[in-house]
Order: C-alpha cells, then sequence, then structure tokens
C-alpha cells in the first residue's frame, strides 16, 4: 500500500463533498452539511451512467489514499436516495463503502438505516453527527465527527484508520 504526498485536484472531476477534516466543531459540521452536493443533484447525475464516486482519504498523522467505485448510482427521492456501489479499486486496503451498498440515506429527522439503538433514537446520523447511507452504520464512516459514533475513519485501511481528512469526488 503506497500513499500519495497530496492528490492534485483530478480534471473532469465534479465535487461532491470538499476537504472534511475530523474535528469536533459546530460551525464545521453545519458548513459539511451545506456543502454537500444535494441528494436530488446526484440521483440525477449518477442515473445517466457516466461517472464514478472517488475518495481521497488522509489518514492521521499520514499520506492520502484513495478508493473508487467504477459504478456509483443514487436512487431517488421516492426511494429515500438509496446507494448502489460496485467495482471497488484503490490503495485504501479493504473495501469500506461496500458495507453501505442498497442503503438509503439517514439524516437527523429521516432514519432510513436498519440500525436500532435507542439512546441515538435508531438514527445513525444522529450518533455519527452527519447524514449519510448507512447500514449499522458505518464502515466507511466520513461524514462522522471524530471521536464520536463510529469515529471518523476508513474501516479497511490498515495501520490505523482513524483519518485526519477527507474528500468525495464524482468523476466521468
Ligand atoms: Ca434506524
Amino acid at each position: 500500500m503506497h500513499s500519495v504526498a497530496n492528490p492534485a485536484e483530478p480534471r473532469r472531476f465534479q465535487l461532491l463533498q470538499p476537504l472534511v477534516d475530523g474535528v469536533q466543531d459546530r460551525i464545521q459540521r453545519r458548513e459539511r452539511q451545506l456543502y454537500w452536493l444535494g441528494n436530488d443533484l446526484l440521483s440525477q447525475l449518477t442515473h445517466s451512467g457516466r461517472y464514478k464516486l472517488r475518495f481521497d482519504l488522509r489518514r492521521r498523522g499520514a499520506g492520502w489514499y484513495y478508493a473508487e467505485y467504477n459504478t456509483f448510482v443514487v436512487m431517488g427521492e421516492e426511494d429515500n436516495y438509496k446507494l448502489h456501489v460496485y467495482e471497488y479499486s484503490g490503495n485504501a486496503g479493504r473495501d469500506s463503502f461496500s458495507y453501505q451498498n442498497g442503503m438509503m440515506f439517514t439524516t437527523y429527522d429521516r432514519d432510513n438505516d436498519p440500525w436500532k439503538n435507542i439512546p441515538s433514537r435508531n438514527n445513525c446520523a444522529v450518533y455519527n453527527g452527519g447524514g449519510f447511507w448507512y447500514n449499522n452504520c458505518a464502515e466507511c464512516a466520513v461524514n462522522t465527527i471524530r471521536g464520536r459514533g463510529d469515529d471518523f475513519r476508513w474501516y479497511g485501511l490498515t495501520g490505523g484508520n482513524g483519518l485526519q481528512s477527507s474528500r468525495m469526488w464524482l468523476h466521468c
């Protein structure tokens, strides 16, 4: 597994979610939600079938890694923006996003995940501090506040899976 010093901004990539640092901060948490591309647009774009999904992941205290999914489709609102991701490649260790494949999108006020936990209102977004596609809840926890819930991490990254930063890209 080799990391790169810093990922160059890829061309023809559309930013889905800009750089997120794992800082426990209320303002940043709000900004993170504001910057999300939006599930309606994401659904429209990915239904064209022309886009792949890429994560740039910076391990805490280490370099950058990437994870790509050759197939990335987000269903519409009527399906609660259900996620389809397939064909992982990259250098970020074991595929961690497939754990959330087939899941619907959960936000603070819309619990669409299968998780049951009464203190967190059965809601993974409440538990993790951010909306995302959740199972029980996340192995790809890039919308999670550091130190909270599943922690800010990419589960399959070997040699320490805690993240410093992450970015999500759509690209052709
Ligand atoms: Ca739930």
